[in-house]
């Protein structure tokens, strides 16, 4: 690990241009083509992340936001003193603000990111916001357990993974998830989980196919990322993104469907597409509050309080290292 007062990296994580030439290959030559789902969030697709956040259609952060504020005093009263607040794939920290102005006794933040431009930002934005936080960013994979900074030895952890990410995983790629963050937070520690609920597909289907078409941009985007950085020749129109709740597996998922057969480069390889024939870049696993529960519990989390909002369900989820 390379070492600062204010910033730790951990070593190989910085995403190079062979990996992502390697996994979209990988992908774009399995015999049901996918692209890895992480590689969305590049500086262009988390813009579009954010104006996402925002649309009409998007009820997830909405939901989530409102419920957060509701309840932060009822977290913050769990919440030990001088404890340290460690946040994974913390991005922009936007949520992180209701739980840092309703628990002032948080004196460490440690945001875990992949995007040390993310971490940059967010961390002076809040340190001058609440000069009396320490804050600690560690630019890592947050789906790998990692060793805590220095800043946070002797203190009680308390891990906070908003926004329904976890549905990005698979349920055992999720419960992987559940025990690597309890060995990153150790034994006295505790976890508040965001989670979307299963509702409606009236509801959820638009929510990843609005009609301003910022959805459908996002996940364009990883095509134009593929042009743009590894010189591949794609056709953004001959590509439609299409948004499908896939019952069995209880998730929504995003596809990109090629709108007729074509050829595409990339990397000294040619792609073939049939017409129809679609790219999986995005699963958006959605829970009964049952499932969820069961879940944490076998990654060796006690649910001691939640809270679902009403009438889109979001459960918030406060839990501790059983
Ligand atoms: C950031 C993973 C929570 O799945 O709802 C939003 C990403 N994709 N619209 C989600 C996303 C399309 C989002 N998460």
């Amino acid at each position: 690990m390379t070492e600062t007062s204010e910033l730790v990296i951990e070593e190989g994580v910085l995403p190079s241009s062979d990996d992502f030439l390697r996994d979209a290959l990988a992908g774009l030559t399995a015999p049901r083509k996918t692209l890895p789902t992480k590689y969305l969030y590049d500086a262009e697709g988390s813009r579009l992340f954010e104006e996402i956040c925002g649309l009409p259609e998007y009820y997830p952060t909405r939901t989530e936001t409102a419920l957060l504020q509701t309840i932060a005093h009822d977290l913050a009263a769990s919440i030990s003193r001088h404890a340290v607040l460690v946040e994974f794939g913390s991005g922009a920290s936007v949520k992180t603000r209701a739980l840092l102005d309703a628990a002032p006794h948080l004196e460490v933040y440690v945001p875990i990111d992949i995007s040390q431009s993310a971490l940059d930002e967010a961390a002076e934005s809040l340190r001058a916001d609440f000069p009396d936080l320490q804050v600690v960013p560690l630019v890592a994979d947050f789906t790998a357990s990692h060793a805590l900074p220095a800043a946070a030895d002797g203190r009680p952890h308390v891990g906070f993974f908003p926004g329904s990410t976890i549905g990005n995983f698979s349920p055992e790629a999720a419960g992987h998830f559940l025990k690597s963050a309890l060995a990153t937070l150790g034994a006295d520690s505790r976890f508040i989980l965001g989670v979307d609920l299963a509702k409606e597909p009236e509801v959820m289907v638009p929510a990843y196919d609005d009609a301003q078409g910022v959805t459908a941009a996002f996940n364009l985007n990883l095509l134009a990322r593929l042009n743009r950085e590894l010189g591949a020749d794609f056709v953004l129109d001959a590509f439609a993104h299409r948004a499908v709740w896939n019952e069995a597996e209880s998730r929504m998922e995003m596809h990109l469907v090629s709108r007729k057969e074509q050829t595409v480069h990339l990397g000294g390889r040619e792609i073939v597409f049939t017409e129809g024939e679609t790219i999986h870049t995005e699963n958006s696993h959605k829970y009964t509050y049952e499932a969820i529960a069961v879940l944490a519990a076998k990654a060796g989390w006690r649910i001691e309080e939640s809270w679902v909002s009403d009438p889109f369900p979001f459960a918030i989820l406060l839990m501790s290292a059983a």
